[in-house]
């Protein structure tokens, strides 16, 4: 059994974690947010410790090496995104291997700058990428690897995840802290699209706004329209009223809708770390360099049939 502790515990993603850290059979032994509504660790893991304050919570963890089983071994983040460098560093200079939420980090400096952290402390991060784990993405990877070499795909991508007023008032909605939502929320499917059509050999921003960003990709495998809002009122009408969130990918007229099957993953992704197959900063680096292009690029009109038929 494995020791844990949670950075980030009052927040949305935070009880995915909890659960994960419960269902793989591991201890989570300290919870840590600045915010103190986390009475959700009830439910969970009851005699966790919990601190408000980095300091108390650091010198515990420290505090805590001395007795080899109540040791830490792992810390988990899901703090706000332009936390997790500093709060990666911290967990692996605790001498721990480190689960932080996505996006890493937003640069490949700083993935840089984690690797040198990984050599000093010889501890490892662990980045979750959980569209990895969907069993839809799975098989549509088999499907493309099974295709002829030369097969180039045309594809479609539609992703919408709406959100209230309250994102924009929220640090998601601060491009100092969130990155903007290209980053945010895009981070997965630029990593997923790796993930089933390799290397990325073009990379076009379209649009780019504080709720859209739209754009055209190229990978070895595939031509890629993409598009993504967290504006309801881009739900396509057969879905609007019905269901908050859309996401599609079109794959030469074929329709995968992904929207589903996204509640287990969290656990999948721990199962896959403890034993040894977890995504490291290697693995993150493609998205984090995508996303990094995206967040500087000058939008540009989409010409020759490139942008996505939802930008029109
Ligand atoms: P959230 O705002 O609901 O939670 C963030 C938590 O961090 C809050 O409880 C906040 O009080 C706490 N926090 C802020 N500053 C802190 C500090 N200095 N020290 C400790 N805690 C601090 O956000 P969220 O939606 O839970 O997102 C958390 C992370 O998870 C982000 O990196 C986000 O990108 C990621 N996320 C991933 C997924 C996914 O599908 N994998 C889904 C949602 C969020
Ligand atoms: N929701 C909340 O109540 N609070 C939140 O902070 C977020 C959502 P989905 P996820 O918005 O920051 C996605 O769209 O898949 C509500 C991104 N993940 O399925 O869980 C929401 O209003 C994630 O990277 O959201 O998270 C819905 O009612 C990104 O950080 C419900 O939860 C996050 O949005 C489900 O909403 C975000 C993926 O796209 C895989």
């Amino acid at each position: 059994m494995k020791n844990f502790a949670l950075i980030g515990a009052a927040g949305y993603i935070a009880p995915r974690h909890m659960r994960a850290i419960k269902d793989t059979g591991n201890h989570l032994a300290v919870a840590y947010d600045i915010n103190d509504s986390v009475g959700v660790i009830d439910s969970i893991s009851p005699q966790s410790e919990f601190f408000s304050e980095f300091e108390r919570f650091y010198e515990h963890a420290q505090c805590l090496k001395r007795q080899p089983a109540n040791a830490l071994d792992y810390v988990a983040i899901c703090s706000p995104n332009h936390l997790h460098h500093a709060h990666i560093a911290a967990g692996l200079r605790l001498g721990c291997d480190v689960i932080c939420e996505k996006p890493l980090v937003p640069t490949p400096e700083l993935l840089d700058e984690l690797a040198r952290v990984e050599r000093e402390t010889g501890r490892r991060v662990y980045n979750i990428l959980q569209l990895r784990h969907h069993q839809a993405i799975v098989n549509l990877r088999n499907k493309v690897s099974a295709a002829a070499d030369n097969t180039k795909f045309d594809v479609e991508l539609t992703y919408i995840t709406s959100r209230g007023k309250w994102y924009a008032e929220s640090w998601k909605g601060d491009p100092r802290k969130s990155f903007g939502v290209a980053t945010n929320i895009g981070v997965h499917f630029y990593d997923m699209l790796h993930f089933i059509f390799g290397k990325l050999q073009r990379n076009v921003v379209h649009y780019s706004g504080e709720a859209k960003a739209a754009g055209y990709l190229e990978y070895e495998r595939a031509r890629v329209r993409w598009f993504l809002s967290i504006d309801a009122n881009d739900l396509p009408e057969e879905v609007k009223g019905r269901k908050t969130t859309y996401r599609n990918i079109d794959i030469s007229g074929e329709q995968l809708e992904f929207s589903e099957g996204f509640t287990d993953l969290h656990t999948i992704s721990y199962q896959e770390i403890l034993a040894g197959r977890g995504y490291g900063l290697d693995d993150a680096r493609h998205c984090i360099e995508t996303v990094n292009v995206i967040r500087t690029a000058q939008a540009v009109s989409g010409t020759g049939g490139e942008a996505h038929p939802f930008l029109a």
